[in-house]
């Protein structure tokens, strides 16, 4: 059986990418499905609290947020590369453009045009989502479509000159994590095919990134995936940067949260701060000792009184 198990559920973008840089990386992994609301008892037994879509755990070693995730897998598994051609900068910015100025639309008209989204899911991410305000929903979508629209001409510009790939000659985690939207818009946004039928070069790439595939997904019981963390020791060692902010020592109580939206906190001690990742340890309750890493960018770290 693979180490790797992703915590997820099918229909979340952010997963989608996730599970694309596993098919580009050509990886056996294990799906967990998570429900799409809270509560989420397993998911957050193991995060200590993040409750966000998509989790990937490999032993008792856990990695929120995709972007901690990209850089996790591209540590275990370097070959094939996310990064190809020293891309690793641009393609982590270009993530996060994707990231807000285009899944923030997208989200916004698939819970505002989709009237298959259930009663309980929208009215979950009304309040999770905190960029969107309870009026937006009542209002023409116009806006909306517009910045939507706008993010994709922009994706059909940076194809402009032919390329297959956006930074290059060979896929990579710019290509899935702007996908990311596009896939949305497919499936969840009435009329997204519409949206997208005047960019060619844009739909071509969205074929080839499609068929980068899944890896090779089994199908794992949420209790498995606990067990899996409670026989397993962490692999992470201590390491506190002098330069690191704040300026907190290893074995610090600290909490840790997103700093946009979901911001459900996670407690522990401090283990790793750095310039791309938060780590703390957590003892508590069944599993034993767990160790849960964060991206730095986008996340609060604060002493715990
Ligand atoms: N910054 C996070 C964002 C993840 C995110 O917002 N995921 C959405 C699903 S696509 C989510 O958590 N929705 C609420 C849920 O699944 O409970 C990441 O990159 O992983």
């Amino acid at each position: 059986m693979s180490d790797i198990i992703l915590h997820h559920h099918d229909p979340s973008p952010f997963a989608e990418k996730v599970r694309l840089a596993l098919g580009l990386k050509g990886l056996a992994w294990q799906s967990v499905q998570i429900p799409m609301v809270m509560p989420k008892p397993q998911l957050t037994a193991l995060t200590g609290g993040y409750r966000k879509t998509p989790v990937l755990q490999v032993g008792a070693d856990v990695y929120c947020d995709t972007r901690r995730i990209a850089l996790e897998l591209e540590r275990r598994f370097p070959g094939p590369g996310l990064f190809p051609a020293g891309s690793e900068g641009v393609a982590l910015a270009l993530g996060y453009w994707s990231d807000t100025a285009l899944f923030q639309p997208g989200a916004a008209l698939s819970m505002g045009t989709n009237e298959q989204i259930p009663a309980p899911v929208l009215e979950d991410r009304m309040a999770f989502f905190d960029f969107l305000e309870d009026d937006d929903l009542c209002a023409p979508p116009d806006h909306f479509f517009s910045q939507f629209v706008a993010g994709l001409a922009q994706l059909e510009r940076m194809l402009a000159d032919g390329r297959d790939w956006l930074l290059g000659d060979a896929p990579g985690w710019a290509d899935v994590a702007c996908y990311s939207p596009v896939w949305m818009c497919r499936g969840n946004i009435a009329g997204g095919d519409g949206l997208l039928a005047p960019f060619t070069r844009l739909r071509e790439w969205e074929a080839r990134v499609a068929a980068l595939g899944h890896g090779e997904r089994g199908e794992l019981d949420a209790e498995a995936a606990l067990a899996v963390a409670r026989e397993a020791e962490p692999m992470t060692r201590p390491a506190v940067g002098d330069d690191a902010w704040p300026r907190l020592a290893v074995g610090t109580p600290v909490q840790v949260a997103p700093d946009d939206y979901g911001r459900d906190p996670t407690n522990g001690t401090l283990l790793v701060l750095d310039a791309d990742e938060i780590a703390i340890a957590r003892e508590e309750g069944p599993l034993g000792r767990v160790v849960i890493h964060f991206p730095r960018a986008g996340y609060r770290v604060d002493p715990l009184p």
